[in-house]
């Protein structure tokens, strides 16, 4: 066992007074406040939120809050463990709802995080990344990289929502966080790579000696596409759970720098008890009903739902019926960092 260490109420007080006065403290009374040992002690609490609760607020929101007024309508989704008002859903994660309104447009801007779209409801909503239109349709996953120029409309006729994923926690936290705001963009009179270059799983566009692939090569993973995959690797999967990870088809690595999305199948029935991760996570349901158990809170979930689960979480999912979820996690950041750690149960 380690020696107990020393606290601030031992000092006398003149020294406390000093100490202050020229600026410093002691390390001792707060070294396990910030190096605990075994294991981090998150400040995340599993969070959950529920989409019929949400969809009436992000709709007034939409009476009460024209776009222009908001640049992004948004409902940011706050870390219980922080409070109401937290800009975070784990300690890397920035989760938000976002209403787009029929006709209406959010302007164009680029800023240093990265964000990433998870279509909740609705038809006829695009982003443009860099010149290139995406649609958006429900189970979509729409990259925005960050230092990449993007704004959204809205062709349809009725609402279009979406979870917006982010890192901002980590930018606001490295004092790298901003953006530039500029007019809307003309858009590539053609669809996206997904439906162009990269048709297939396996292939990808020849060229030229010398002439390198995108950074970002695909920016939209189509949910059809996906949950296909996820149902033929069910079908020679045991136990009931088939996960798929979301790449980069040039380099097969992680789509963006620190945050990682995968894409996730439980049989009915099913009960998944993943590893410990030293990453944080959300998870957001696009299909099915079950219940997961994290850190010992019960979770019941259903469509459109999402929830969080902190670092080194101990989760079990169940499954009451064939489910679908994306999880977003931070292991890309982590495994920069070199120190991404699971442990068995
Ligand atoms: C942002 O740029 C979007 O582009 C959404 O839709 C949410 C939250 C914080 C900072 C930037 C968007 C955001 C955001």
């Amino acid at each position: 066992m380690s020696q107990q260490l020393g606290t601030l109420e031992e000092l006398p007080q003149d020294y406390r007074d000093d100490m202050a006065k020229a600026g410093v403290a002691p390390l001792w009374p707060m070294m396990r406040n910030v190096l605990p040992h075994g294991a981090p002690r998150p400040v995340t609490k599993p969070g959950y939120w529920n989409y019929g609760a949400l969809r009436p607020l992000l709709l007034r929101a939409g009476e009460l809050t024209p776009v222009e007024k908001a640049e992004r309508r948004v409902l940011v989704l706050s870390d219980p463990g922080r409070g109401v008002g937290a800009m975070q859903a784990t300690s890397s994660i920035y989760l938000g709802m976002q209403l787009l309104l029929p006709g209406e447009t959010a302007p164009a801007h680029v800023h240093t995080p990265s964000a990433v779209r998870i279509v909740v409801e609705g038809t006829g909503g695009f982003t443009v990344v860099d010149g290139e239109k995406l649609p958006m349709t429900e189970g979509d996953l729409v990259l925005t990289p960050g230092g990449e120029w993007h704004d959204h409309g809205h062709e349809g006729t009725e609402p279009v929502v979406w979870l917006d994923a982010l890192d901002l926690p980590l930018f606001v936290y490295l004092e790298g966080s901003y953006a530039t705001e500029g007019p809307l963009q003309a858009q590539r009179n053609r669809p996206d790579a997904s439906q162009v270059e990269y048709l297939a799983s396996g292939l990808a566009p020849s060229r030229k000696l010398g002439a390198g692939a995108r950074r970002y090569p695909m920016m939209r993973y189509p949910w059809d596409r996906t949950r296909a995959a996820l149902d033929q690797l069910a079908r020679y999967t045991e136990g009931g759970v088939a996960e798929l990870d979301y790449v980069n088809p040039e380099t097969g690595a992680d789509v963006l720098p620190t945050m990682g999305f995968t894409a996730k199948r439980l049989a009915a029935g099913a009960t998944h008890r993943p590893p410990l991760r030293s990453s944080s996570a959300a998870y957001h349901v696009i299909a099915g009903r079950g219940v997961s158990v994290v850190n010992g809170e019960r979770i019941e979930w259903g469509p459109k739902d999402t929830f969080t689960a902190p670092v080194f979480a101990d989760i079990t999912h169940h499954a009451a019926e064939d489910a679908y979820l994306i999880r977003v996690h931070d292991r890309p950041l982590q495994d920069k960092l070199g120190y991404y750690e699971e442990r068995a149960r």
